[in-house]
């Protein structure tokens, strides 16, 4: 039964207050993925949901920047690289670090627990953290344009996506004397090349060595986290609101935010990143183009467009949204961000379509539903034959399908049955396994 079997990812993944990734590639916190974990076990434990959270924050910077790791120090340093002893970084709190961030999807998390379970004193607590994030990113990180720049492809998540080959020319590969530990328990073929790994260490030493304030030779705005840091300014507006704060200077963010995108990165049917070394769009076919979809204050012209790419270059009507278009030489089904379906970007895209074209988000969750039915909670997928890539036991991809059949079972959709005699999920069955009934 796919809801207890998710449920069941999500409890072997606990750490007492927070939630790894993977148990063996990613043995710490992260956090982007701590965002969409807190989404999924809202659904079956506020409580840990807000736990979640708050250890996350628990380890954000004096500058308001929340690092995109936080290591354990009850695991063994050496078991994920590059491991503390790289980053040389410590939060106030004391926890050890990265220096860089990933795309700030938190604010929706922490909203949407609320909507769980109602409580104020926790929105209290984390809305402030959550201001200082945005404030982090908008000093240091904003171009005259007014959009957010990420200065490391891990930033952006999509970690070796083709939309970062052509900024990647103007970074060295000289990097060398460190030991991968990603190859340790997933194929070589489905990672990132030993090319990018030698640059992403450059890129992040150097960022390091800068006492980590001043961008390398990469530096690009990337839709993905710009939607994102859109998408937290309006929802930190309805946690204003609920707060009896003043809500509209987030109100006027969002605006801003979403005009500078479509002004400055809509281009050729989708989104592009920009390249702000040389002011140059990326030229690209990457999903993170189609997530500004998220963005409510996105024109009704400029989402029907994406919608019409989302069909015709990237067949979501009969895939779970590839991470990159399949018309493209770049395309590769089966490695990393060049090309799998990931079930995060597509709840993304799926969050985007719910209330523009319902239909669509029910087709989309459908095929996500069936890749997970086929294949498990694997980290990634094979759009065409949903084969399972990556780790095996991914906690967003267990997080995000709760999510997925509990709003689904509110708009009373039903199975479809896809996978002969199996049911894709059931809906209207309850689970009562933690402080929540499932559906
Ligand atoms: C580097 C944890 C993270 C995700 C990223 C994904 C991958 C790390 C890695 O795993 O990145 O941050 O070692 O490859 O690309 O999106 O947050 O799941």
């Amino acid at each position: 039964m796919i809801l207890r079997d998710a449920v069941r990812v999500l409890v072997s993944n606990w750490d007492g207050a927070h939630t790894v990734p993977s148990r063996r590639l990613y043995p710490h916190q992260w956090s982007w993925d701590s965002a969409f974990i807190a989404i999924g076990n809202a659904r079956w434990s506020p409580r840990r949901a807000r736990s979640e959270l708050l250890s996350l924050f628990g380890a954000q910077w004096a500058d308001g920047r929340v690092p995109h790791i936080v290591f354990n120090p009850r695991v063994s340093a050496g078991s994920y690289f590059p491991d503390q002893g790289f980053w040389q970084a410590k939060a106030p709190s004391g926890a050890e670090t990265s220096g860089i961030v990933q795309p700030p999807v938190h604010a929706l998390a922490a909203w949407k627990t609320h909507l769980a379970e109602p409580d104020t004193a926790f929105l209290r607590r984390i809305y402030p953290r959550l201001v200082a994030q945005q404030e982090f990113l908008r000093r240091d990180r904003r171009s005259p344009e007014g959009l957010i720049s990420v200065v490391h492809p891990w930033e952006s998540g999509m970690d070796n996506s083709p939309a970062w080959d052509r900024p990647l020319r103007a970074v060295r590969t000289g990097a060398s004397g460190f030991t991968r530990r990603d190859l340790d328990s997933v194929s070589a073929d489905e990672r990132p090349t030993d090319r990018d790994y030698a640059q992403y260490i450059e890129l992040a030493t150097a960022y390091r060595d800068s006492g980590y304030t001043d961008p390398g030779a990469f530096e690009v705005e990337d839709p993905l986290f710009n939607a994102a840091y859109g998408l937290a300014e309006s929802t930190l507006a309805k946690i204003a609101n609920t707060l009896g704060l003043d809500a509209e200077p987030h109100e006027r963010e969002a605006e801003a935010i979403t005009l500078a995108m479509v002004e400055h990165l809509f281009d050729g049917g989708l989104f592009q990143a920009r390249d702000v070394r040389t002011g140059e769009l990326t030229d690209t076919a990457s999903a993170a183009g189609l997530t500004p979809l998220i963005l409510p204050g996105l024109p009704a012209d400029v989402a029907e467009v994406l919608i019409a790419t989302a069909l015709d270059r990237f067949q979501i009507k009969d895939l779970p949204l590839p991470s990159y278009a399949p018309d493209t030489p770049e395309f590769d089904p089966a490695r990393y961000w060049r090309g799998p379906s990931w079930i995060n970007v597509s709840w993304l895209v799926w969050q985007g379509l719910k209330d523009r074209r319902p239909d669509l988000a029910a087709t989309l969750a459908d095929s996500v539903l069936s890749a997970v039915v086929k294949s498990g909670f694997r980290e990634y997928f094979d759009p065409y034959t949903l084969r399972g890539h990556g780790c095996r036991d991914f906690s967003w991809s267990a997080a995000l399908v709760l999510d997925m059949v509990a709003e689904h079972s509110l708009h009373g959709l039903k199975p479809s049955g896809r996978e002969a005699g199996q049911k894709v999920w059931s809906i209207g069955e309850t689970h009562q396994i933690g402080d929540h009934a499932l559906t």
